[in-house]
């Protein structure tokens, strides 16, 4: 164990990017083999830069997931939104641009090439999606051309894993050797936090857990209108007692969220248990309520 350090051959920092939905946290769940980022079929999911260490006996990585860049914004989250993935490049020495080749490009991405094209570091593009990019649903050609910017492009399924060992070998390819001393100090405070970040002990990540079910389970616009407070979370020995809030901006969500006879929120509530349980190996008991509060979006815009 003592020689560890000095058998890191590649430490590294990288950066996925790109527009909604295209993949990101599920194509971060497959590099890391383990579920460390909620995903949905609906954009802007990811409301926030997230990092997690891979490693190997070829080095280290610190992965960012960010969320996807919009292209029109109008609301207070949209905007917060799309001020996030800019600042995890400052420091990148990869940018992963994942795009969905099972859809037709359009101005989000070139929103994404104009961010990458003004940092200097070694890019791959990938192309996500494979599994589905099938006769007319094959766009490949239309993001082709975005080559020529990129040191490297990989087609790749995040779903079924597929071509995820080939991007790993690209990325310990392209990685510089020499050490970078912050890269190291903040790969050593990560590791020393992954561990609550990503377990029921942390209340983010339960929180998560319940917003990605959420996104899951209410449609149109009511996923937007939600944050999620998990306020206790207290271990009764037989049990592990989750008390969370939903916090929505109108009363019409709230009725939404609820539901008939409360069978949304039973729904969003039992999901999220048995993840939860899944996860832990342990009861959960998860005491879920919905409160009005208009401001939790401003309130997360100053943070
Ligand atoms: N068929 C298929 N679906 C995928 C693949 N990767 C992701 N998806 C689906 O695409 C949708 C979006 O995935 P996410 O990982 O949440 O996308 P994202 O880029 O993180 O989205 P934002 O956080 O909103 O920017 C989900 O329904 C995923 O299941 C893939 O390789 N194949
Ligand atoms: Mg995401």
């Amino acid at each position: 164990m003592k020689n560890n350090r000095s058998e890191i051959k590649k430490i590294g920092r990288v950066v996925l990017i790109g527009r909604p939905n295209t993949g990101k946290s599920s194509l971060l769940n497959a590099l890391m083999s383990q579920k460390v980022a909620i995903t949905s079929p609906l954009p802007q999911t990811t409301r926030k830069n997230s990092r997690v260490v891979y490693g190997d006996d070829r080095g280290k990585i610190i992965f960012s997931d960010t969320p996807g860049i919009i292209g029109k914004v109008d609301d207070l989250i949209g905007k917060r939104i799309n001020q996030e993935a800019p600042k995890e490049l400052n420091q990148a020495d990869i940018v992963l641009m994942i795009v969905d080749i099972s859809r037709p490009k359009n101005e989000e991405e070139n929103k994404v090439i104009g961010l990458i094209r003004k940092i200097n570091t070694k890019k791959v593009l990938v192309y996500n999606k494979i599994d589905i990019a099938k006769g007319p649903k094959d766009h490949l050609p239309e993001y082709n051309y975005l080559e020529e910017e990129f040191d490297k492009s990989i087609g790749i399924s995040a779903i079924k894993e597929k071509n995820i060992k080939g991007l790993i070998n690209i990325i310990f390819e392209l990685l510089p050797t020499k050490k970078n001393k912050e890269t190291e100090y903040m790969i050593e405070s990560l590791d020393k936090g992954n561990k609550p970040k990503m377990g029921i002990n942390s209340k983010d990540y339960i929180a998560e857990i319940i917003r990605e079910k959420i996104y899951l389970f209410l449609r149109e616009e009511v996923p937007y209108s939600v944050d999620v407070r998990v306020d206790n979370v207290v271990d009764k020995r037989k049990l592990i007692l989750i008390k969370a809030t939903i916090l929505t901006t109108a009363e019409r969500y709230k009725k939404m969220i609820i539901g008939k006879s409360g069978k949304k929120i039973k729904e969003v509530g039992y999901n999220a248990r048995k993840e939860l349980e899944l996860m832990s190996g342990r009861k959960i008991f998860l005491d879920l309520m919905v409160e009005l509060d208009k401001h939790w979006p401003e309130r997360e815009v100053e943070k």
